[in-house]
């Protein structure tokens, strides 16, 4: 089979690719196992929409009916948003969930994978996967990191979670030559704050900036990803001292009730949600919708200068 059976695009993604439009790609496991619904479903829409209204076209992947699916119908976000047993797809469950025709949302690994088959060099997401706190022991490290250590595609992010240990993570980007841009700052942002206290390799002062180092990066043959590490607006931003006591009391909770693996992540963002009173949540929809504006103007830049 040809890698074009496994493909299936919507009609304007398809339009988008044909015209040389510019396409940002977008995760799904946010829908499925980041945030409740309703709100899961009409971020993902809003999220879409920003995107159009910067000139590029969005492609939510999924997997649906033994297909990658590149750009979801409404129909369709709803099915990932409601339905009780959309799988969690990270790159190792690419073949099996493929194969046996169920329904998968992708993390931040899978549609880094989905995005290059298809031809999308911009993604945009809320936060990427790390290395987990503990992780010498648990040996936790997202695949997230792997991908963007091989696979070419730019990741617009809010930076990583304080429920995975930011040094760490950073330290194994470096290892695996992944850059992390700092959108507009210095500092590696810590999703719902604006600074992990921890700084990027290099600030890029606009989407036309950080599109010349992706562009030279690629040029170069260097592949892999890179990460565009876009802050929280500040008006959205969580008190540090408040959002550290709760990742702690949720963290504890999981380890008590023996959460692991894939579930983790999932158990925490729950948890912190109604930890914070909603305060989690309505910090998330913030940063992806900011992540969208900054990475659909990144996608017009990226191909206007590959273009040129
Ligand atoms: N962070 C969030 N929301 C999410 C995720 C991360 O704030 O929904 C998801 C992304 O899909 C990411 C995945 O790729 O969790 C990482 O999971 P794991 O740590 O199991 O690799
Ligand atoms: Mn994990």
């Amino acid at each position: 089979m040809e890698l074009k059976n496994y493909i299936v695009f919507s009609e304007e993604v398809m339009e988008a690719k044909k015209a040389g439009k510019p396409v940002v790609a977008l995760e799904s496991t946010i829908i499925s196992h980041g945030m409740p619904y309703p709100e899961n479903v009409k971020t993902a829409k809003r999220v879409e929409e920003i995107i159009r209204e910067q000139g590029a076209v969005p492609a939510t992947m999924a997997i649906m009916d033994g297909k990658i699916r590149a750009g979801l119908s409404e129909e369709d976000l709803e099915r990932l948003a409601k339905e009780q047993d959309v799988v969690k797809v990270s790159r190792r469950d690419l073949p099996a969930v493929l194969s046996q025709r169920k329904t998968g949302a992708t993390t931040v690994a899978a549609t880094m994978i989905c995005a290059e088959l298809a031809g999308v060099d911009v993604f945009v997401t809320g936060g990427i996967g790390g290395v987990h706190r503990g992780a010498a022991a648990t040996m936790d490290i997202s695949a997230d990191l792997q991908e963007l250590a091989k696979t070419s595609v730019a990741v617009v992010c809010a930076g990583a979670k304080s429920i995975l240990d930011i040094g760490l993570t950073l330290e194994y980007l470096e290892t695996h030559g992944v850059p992390v841009i700092g959108y507009k700052t210095d500092k590696f942002p810590a999703f719902y704050t604006r600074d992990s206290g921890f700084g990027v390799d290099v600030e890029g002062s606009s989407a036309e900036d950080i599109a010349e180092i992706l562009a030279v990066k690629w040029e170069l043959g260097l592949k892999g990803g890179a990460v565009i590490g876009n802050p929280v607006p500040e008006e959205f931003e969580m008190n540090p001292e408040q959002i550290e006591s709760i990742i702690a009391n949720a963290m504890k909770e999981a380890e008590e009730k023996g959460i692991s693996g894939k579930e983790t992540t999932p158990f925490l963002l729950s948890r912190l949600k109604e930890l914070s009173e909603g305060k989690t949540l309505d910090t998330n929809i913030a940063l992806v919708e900011n992540n969208a504006l900054t990475g659909g103007q990144l996608a017009v830049a990226l191909k206007k200068r590959r273009s040129e």
